[in-house]
């Protein structure tokens, strides 16, 4: 049976293998038998400030990765998160059914602020904001990767408490899905944080747009160990384990057929190949980028998106609203 299946992705750069690997790729794969609605959720990216030309820049640049990577506008609803106020609208509504304490214990906040009393409010809210977008929607599947279990979880709580409270019909309570392999892509630099779109270092991760040269470069740079041998075992070798990783993923392969396939062989020769796989992987992808980018198509299908969008949450909003005896 068909299912309402809702993500998004902030424009805060250019998309990497992470995103693409953990979310983008199942965005693709569920929206075959599914009612997907695909978010550039922009209201998120300003809890930290962003210039405001760089960010519109960004939005296009994640519109058109959508699709690139093979989200097709006529199957899926592709939209910006700041075009439909509902999001913003539930968000103060789920607010006041969340707890300080509940939204102090997520970790993506606490690495965030640090425990800075000037983080911003709105990163304290984060999760809200995306509760929001998923409840709107009457979601049932979110595809994601695994950094955003907590929040997930966190919106699967505030649903079913709201529904206890104001009626089992208010919220769908939706589900993530995480992918198997893929669903937690590491730094190449640094194999134990997450491969981000913020990081300071352009060699700690290979974004779809990136050239040859690059991704040669943060490859054959990324950190390995030194016992030289090429074995799947995340806690002891996590550099060659994520290689292993993003190799299998990239060619729809189980890591221990590339064990086996390597053993014996040095880190160059697996980095080597890989370097050939990711690059003629992407290369595809760049092309077909431009050619989006060019087209002008991008700020029609928005609007179009907006507007399909903008009458599903309507129909949230007004239920939640009788719901809570908001309004006339
Ligand atoms: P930022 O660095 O700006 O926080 P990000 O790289 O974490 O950004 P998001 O826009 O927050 O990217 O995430 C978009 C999607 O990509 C989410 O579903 C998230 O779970 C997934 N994702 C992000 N990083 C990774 C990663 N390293 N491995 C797998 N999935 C990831
Ligand atoms: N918080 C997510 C991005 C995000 C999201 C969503 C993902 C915002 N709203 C709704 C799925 C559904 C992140 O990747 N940092």
């Amino acid at each position: 049976m068909s299912k309402r299946v809702f993500s998004g992705v902030q424009p805060t750069g250019n998309i990497h293998m992470g995103n693409y690997l953990g979310a983008l790729k199942q965005f693709v794969q569920l929206q075959r038998d599914n009612e997907c609605v695909y978010c550039i959720v922009d209201l998120h990216a300003i809890t930290v400030p962003k210039d405001p030309k760089e960010l519109r820049e960004n939005i296009l640049n994640v519109a058109a990765l959508y699709m690139v990577v093979g989200v097709d506008p006529a199957k899926s609803t592709i939209f910006i998160q700041s075009d439909v106020s509902g999001h913003a609208e539930l968000a103060w509504i789920l607010m006041c059914n969340s707890y300080t304490g509940e939204l102090s214990r997520m970790t993506q906040f606490k690495d965030k602020s640090r425990a800075s009393e000037s983080a911003p409010t709105g990163l304290f809210a984060y999760p809200i904001l995306m509760a929001a977008d998923i409840l709107l929607y009457d979601t049932d599947i979110v595809p994601v990767g695994s950094d955003q279990k907590q929040h997930i979880e966190l919106t699967r709580d505030v649903a079913i408490r709201v529904n206890n409270k104001y009626g089992d019909d208010t919220f769908v309570v939706p589900e993530g899905r995480f992918l198997k392999e893929g669903a937690r892509i590491m730094s190449l630099d640094d194999p134990t944080a997450k491969m981000s779109k913020s990081a300071e270092n352009e060699l700690s991760r290979i974004s779809l747009l990136d050239d040859e040269a690059k991704i040669k470069k943060a490859i054959m740079r990324a950190t390995t160990d030194s016992d030289g041998e090429i074995r799947y075992d995340p806690e002891n070798k996590p550099g060659v384990s994520n290689l292993l990783t993003i190799y299998g993923a990239l060619v729809d392969t189980p890591v221990a057929e590339l064990e086996r396939k390597y053993a014996g062989q040095g880190y160059g020769t697996l980095k080597k190949d890989l370097v050939e796989v990711t690059v003629q992987t992407l290369r595809p992808l760049r092309e077909r980028y431009t050619e989006i980018r060019a087209s002008g198509e991008l700020e029609r299908i928005l609007a179009d998106g907006a507007e399909r969008a903008g009458s599903q949450a309507e129909i949230v909003m007004k239920r939640v609203k009788e719901k809570f005896g908001l309004g006339l």
